[in-house]
This record gives C-alpha cells, structure tokens and sequence, in this order.
C-alpha cells in the first residue's frame, strides 16, 4: 500500500517517505537536519583622533566633541584637556564610512572657523 499512514501536511518529501508503512519508523518520522551558522564577519574599525595645536581655543574644541561625537561636556572637556596635553587623543571608534565621515565634519567645521584644528582616522 502506498501513502503515509499519518497525514504529514507540509513535512518535506524525506519525511513523507520514511513514512510508509512496514518502514519502522514508529510513526515518529524521519527527517533531515541542516544547521545554518550565520557568516558574521565583525567590521573593521577606526580610531578618529583629535590632533592638539597652539591656536584652537579649548572651547572650540570641547564643541567638536559635543556636536560630532555626542560626547556630554564633562567627557568632552576631559578629551580636549588629554589632547592638550599628550598632543593626541581618542574621539571615538567607528566603522570606515562613519569615520571618514566625522574626520570631513570636523576638518570643514575648523576651516570654517579658521582654526588650524587637525582630526584623523587610523585603523585600529
Ligand atoms: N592647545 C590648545 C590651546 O591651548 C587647545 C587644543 C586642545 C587645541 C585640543 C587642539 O585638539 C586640540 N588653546
């Protein structure tokens, strides 16, 4: 006799073949597993530095880092004064395009107001 012995609804044809009767499955059902592992692959990531100089005032840059990096005042001042006084510092860590995105903010925003102020991406 052909068919499956249970009603199988949408199971895939391996399962409704192991079904048939006299194969001993015990009605449980035979079936196929496959486990998928998603091809995360982590992004590489950038270090934007702020560079120190004589001219830009400290403030202007405590604003850099509010407006373009979301820093609150206290992180901000805090950078600014490491920058001050070490010559570099970390704004932040961002993939490619996003880095490459604040360094441009930043280099335009300093240009308009003509301060010399000098920011770059380096990869971590
Ligand atoms: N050195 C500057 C001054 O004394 C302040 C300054 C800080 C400039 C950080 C740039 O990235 C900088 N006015």
């Amino acid at each position: 006799m052909n068919g499956p012995l249970v009603s199988v609804g949408s199971l895939p044809a391996v399962t409704r073949m192991a079904r048939r009767q006299g194969e001993g499955d015990n009605g449980v059902g035979t079936g196929i597993v496959t486990k998928t592992r998603p091809k995360t692959k982590r992004p590489n990531l950038y270090r934007v530095l702020l560079l120190n100089d004589d001219y830009t005032p400290m403030e202007f840059v405590v604003h850099v880092l509010e407006r373009f990096f979301n820093k609150g005042r206290d992180e901000a001042t805090r950078i600014m004064l490491h920058v001050h006084q070490n010559g570099v510092g970390e704004c932040g860590i961002y993939t490619y395009e996003v880095a490459e995105t604040k360094v441009t903010q930043v280099m335009d925003f300093a240009r308009k107001h003509q301060h010399p102020l000098q920011c770059v991406m380096e990869k971590k």
